[in-house]
């Protein structure tokens, strides 16, 4: 299989504006996908609505395009029903943390199998730049014309505290280590996050004068570093990267055939 089996053409050009960090998601999901040599057949992406969540009709996979704010919950009916399969569940920030928090801490606490990837872009961008709950203080945005005042929620702290099994964190700058961490996370037995770093030049980007889709990847370069670092020492402000957390919990999946098979005895 090449790259290209991996991706339904016909939907070709994508709606995302030049510069958008979406497009550098799905280039390196499927890089990562095709590593792993997965069967076209094996994969699900379920996704919700927001320009991330268009990446699955990118994709020539099974695939769901739900509602706003449940995905989670739709892939979880997937993999409970078809626990073979390998579920990828793309959210936007708003989608998965303003109305989709609350399947986002069940999904975490359940530990299902499957790869929950936070395209974090900090705005609506799909509806013209209203805050998310990652904007964070003193942001921009159409809904904060005078600068939002809403702290931001720190999704790896969030994903911790709900039971996530594998936390990991990266950029759009950071391309290999997106492939690398979606290979690890599809690999892992139990529910994922990957909170990846997105530009949004065309809302977040202008209204936060922070230049370019290339200023902005910059950015991502200038203010994180790996966790753990010297960098990091010296300037506490930088925000970390790399893998926070793997570990093993009983899969809900597997868990649920147990019962199912206790439950055939009497
Ligand atoms: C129930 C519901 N509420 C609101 C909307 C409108 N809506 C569509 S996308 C979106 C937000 C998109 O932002 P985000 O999830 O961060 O993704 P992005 O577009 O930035 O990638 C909203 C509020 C909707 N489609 N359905
Ligand atoms: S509005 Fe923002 S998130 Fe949406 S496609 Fe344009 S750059 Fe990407």
């Amino acid at each position: 299989m090449s790259i290209r089996d991996y991706v339904r053409e016909k939907f070709f050009p994508h709606l995302w504006c030049p510069g958008c960090g979406h497009g550098i998601v799905l280039n390196n999901l499927l890089r990562a996908v095709e590593d792993l040599s997965l069967s076209k057949n094996d994969l699900v992406m379920v996704s919700g609505i927001g320009c991330s969540s268009r990446i699955s009709g990118y994709v020539d996979f099974h695939s769901l395009h739900t509602l706003h704010g449940r995905a989670l919950a739709f892939a979880t009916g997937v993999k409970v029903s078809k626990p073979e399969l390998t579920v990828l569940v793309p959210m936007g920030d708003g989608d998965s943390l303003a109305i989709g928090g609350n399947h986002f801490i069940h999904a975490c606490r359940r530990n299902i199998d499957m790869t929950a990837i936070i395209m974090n872009n900090r705005i609506y961008g799909m509806t013209g730049g209203q805050f998310s709950p990652l904007s964070g203080f003193g942001t921009m945005a159409s809904t904060a014309p005078y600068s939002n005042i809403d702290q931001a929620f720190d999704v790896v702290e969030m994903a911790r505290a709900g039971g996530a099994t594998f936390i990991a964190r990266t950029t759009t700058y950071h391309v290999l280590a997106i492939q690398k961490f979606i290979k690890k996370a599809i690999q892992h037995k139990g529910f994922s996050v990957l909170d990846i770093l997105s530009q949004c030049p065309t809302h977040f980007g202008k209204r936060n004068r922070f230049g370019d889709a290339k200023d902005m990847l910059e950015y991502f370069k200038k203010n994180t570093t790996t966790i753990g670092s010297e960098a990091k020492e010296n300037n506490p402000e930088l925000m970390e990267r790399g893998i926070f957390l793997e570990k093993k919990l009983p899969e809900y999946c597997s868990e649920y055939e147990k019962i199912v098979q206790k439950a055939g005895q009497f």
